[in-house]
């Protein structure tokens, strides 16, 4: 049995999967579905951790990371810290479809997105600035960094990478749990917890089987500027081959690009697995090495089945839309 056409995407951005459905039925084009629903994250601002107005770095600033990738060709498009532009996943579209490179970067892919006719905007809002001063705020608190006194004359940061004494994300309080005292776990828990860090990964098989997987991102808060995490990255943030099925994940790209999550759980498709088994195998090889990290991964096989893993959470929503549903429905996997 099949159960094709199919639209899978991270976290309970439902008014993603649909869209991208709509598209989907309107155009049976996997590419196009996949762009329109992770659009429509970028525009809602879903969870403030796609689109603009997230996730500000050191500096304030929001950058943006996107990837498309087209298991039927193995082609794909990128961006990373994408400067000044709203639509990253339509940059990142056209990266795929209008040049033979694979992934660009920074003020240069803001360039390159200028020719293609995107808008040069600001990407700052009220509550970007409220995140940035509230972090300026609570790194120069006592107990803040763990170690490590905060030193005002560097801007309350360490600033210096000490072993995994820098926490470039909101992240930190998981980071450091084998370190944290209780009043610092209280903290950690009072606005620093992972709401902060949630990408839209979606894959998409239409009709004939094409298979498309990508992502959209502000990556984490507080980050170094120059940070790019997982999510645009082949293999890690996601990874699509129509002759085996797509996986793409979402949690602490630092951790998580180390382990190519996306490529492995694909991987084990191949071989075999279910898409849940093949997820949690990808998750627990991650684990293995980090047993506290943030993320979870979905997947789905060719015949348009699909499963989900996660870790560091209680459970790991996703939403999915397929012959079977009349709206998105939310599952969840148990971590
Ligand atoms: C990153 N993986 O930049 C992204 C953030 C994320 O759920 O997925 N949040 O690390």
């Amino acid at each position: 049995a099949v159960n094709l056409p199919v639209v899978i995407n991270t976290w309970a951005f439902t008014k993603a999967t649909e869209n991208a459905w709509n598209t989907l039925i309107k155009e049976d084009d996997s590419i196009s579905a996949l762009v329109d629903g992770c659009k429509t994250c970028q525009d809602l601002q879903c969870d403030y951790t796609v689109g603009y107005g997230g996730s500000p770095d050191e500096n304030g600033e929001t950058t943006l990371d996107a990837l498309i990738f087209d298991g039927n060709t193995m082609d794909m498009g990128a961006v990373g810290g994408l400067r000044q532009i709203k639509n990253a996943i339509g940059v990142a579209r056209k990266v795929l479809e209008n040049t033979k490179h694979s992934f660009l970067v920074g003020e240069l892919a803001t360039d390159f997105a200028k020719t293609m006719g995107f808008p040069i905007e600001s990407l700052e809002t009220n509550y970007s600035l409220q995140l940035l001063n509230s972090w300026l705020e609570a790194k120069c608190q006592p107990n803040f960094w763990a170690n490590v006194s905060p030193d005002p004359s560097n801007n309350c940061g360490p600033y210096k990478p000490i072993g995994r004494l820098y926490l470039p994300n909101s992240h930190k309080c998981r980071i450091f749990d084998q370190l944290l005292t209780n009043e610092i776990s209280q903290k950690c828990s009072d606005g620093f917890n992972s709401k902060n860090h949630d990408t839209i990964g979606m894959l998409v098989i239409n009709k004939k089987g094409h298979i498309v997987a990508g992502t959209s991102t502000n990556g984490a808060n507080h980050k170094i500027p120059g940070r790019v995490g997982d999510s645009p990255i082949a293999g890690a943030g996601a990874y699509a081959d129509s002759d085996v099925g797509a996986s793409a994940g979402t949690g602490d790209g630092d951790i998580m690009m180390r382990f190519l999550p996306s490529f492995l759980a694909v991987e084990q498709m191949r071989l075999g697995k279910t898409p849940e088994a093949a997820a949690q195998y990808a998750i627990s090889r991650i684990a293995a090495k980090y047993p506290t990290f943030f993320g979870g991964i979905i997947a789905v096989n060719k015949k348009g089945f699909v499963g989900a893993a996660c870790n560091g959470m209680d459970k790991f929503p996703y939403s999915i839309m397929n012959a079977t549903t009349t709206e998105p429905v939310v599952n969840y996997a148990q971590c």
